[in-house]
């Protein structure tokens, strides 16, 4: 059986691995992403340390060129990186995508609004830690433009407003079902209260939005990854 296949019968289910930080934001979302497929009983954890800056080492280089978390790495010794290809690959394991869209209009409403969600909110804060703030350190962080990360804030603070605006209209970032797209912005605001970067008072939307996301069981263990209770709608 290879790694695509899911026999929920009598063979064992492939397990995979995770190479990520728990804490992180991008890690988060294929976290969240596991746990709303109900996946969380065929992964592993592995922990790369950020701070030690294990990720730039050649050991991990060679499972990920770009040098990030998270990677999934499957049981036939695929490497997967990049949080959206990792989405789609776990949605797409049991034929009932939820996440990644039903439709072709849904995937590609929620695919704009994912990508725009890394574009204005969730790289843009991690451009503003990497360049603006100390990051990971000075052993890690061995070229800094301060005049760039602070470009990258701004940008997070006007996405903040754009996403407040979408959630005035419509219940979900990409209409009116959960999807990958609110995950991605659920990273950019994990990441925004790491870099403690609130969300505007004015953004009352986003705020509601947010504290409905955080009762989701998917959001709430992902640090622990303990099973789900039940989800909200
Ligand atoms: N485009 C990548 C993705 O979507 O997976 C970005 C991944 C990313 O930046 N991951 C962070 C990282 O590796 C992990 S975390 O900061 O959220 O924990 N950062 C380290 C670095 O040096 O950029």
């Amino acid at each position: 059986m290879n790694s695509d296949n899911i026999d929920f019968g009598a063979t064992k289910p492939a397990m995979m691995t995770i190479y990520d930080w728990p804490t992180g934001p991008y890690p988060a979302r294929v976290r969240i992403a596991l746990a709303e497929k109900k996946l969380q009983s065929r992964v592993r954890f592995g922990t790369v340390d950020l701070w030690k800056g294990e990720h730039k080492k050649p050991e991990f280089l060679a499972k990920n060129y770009s040098g990030t978390l998270p990677v999934l790495e499957l049981d036939d010794g695929t490497f997967i990186a990049e949080c959206t290809a990792i989405t789609e690959y776990l949605d797409a394991l049991d034929g009932a995508p939820t996440l990644t869209g039903r439709t072709p209009r849904e995937k590609g409403l929620i695919h704009m609004m994912s990508k725009r969600a890394e574009l204005e909110l969730l790289d843009a804060i991690s451009v503003y830690f990497h360049h603006a703030t100390p990051g990971l350190g000075p052993d890690v962080e061995i070229y800094q433009n301060a005049e760039w990360g602070f470009r990258q804030r701004d940008k997070a603070l006007r996405g903040m407003h754009y996403f407040d605006a979408i959630l005035k209209r419509q219940p979900f970032v990409a209409g009116e079902v959960f999807s990958m797209a609110d995950i991605t912005v659920i990273g950019g605001l994990i990441f925004a209260g790491l870099v403690k970067l609130p969300v505007p008072a004015e953004c009352g939307a986003l705020q509601a939005w947010y504290a409905r996301m955080q009762e989701r069981p998917s959001v709430k263990n992902r640090v622990t990854m303990s099973e789900p209770t039940e989800t909200p709608v």
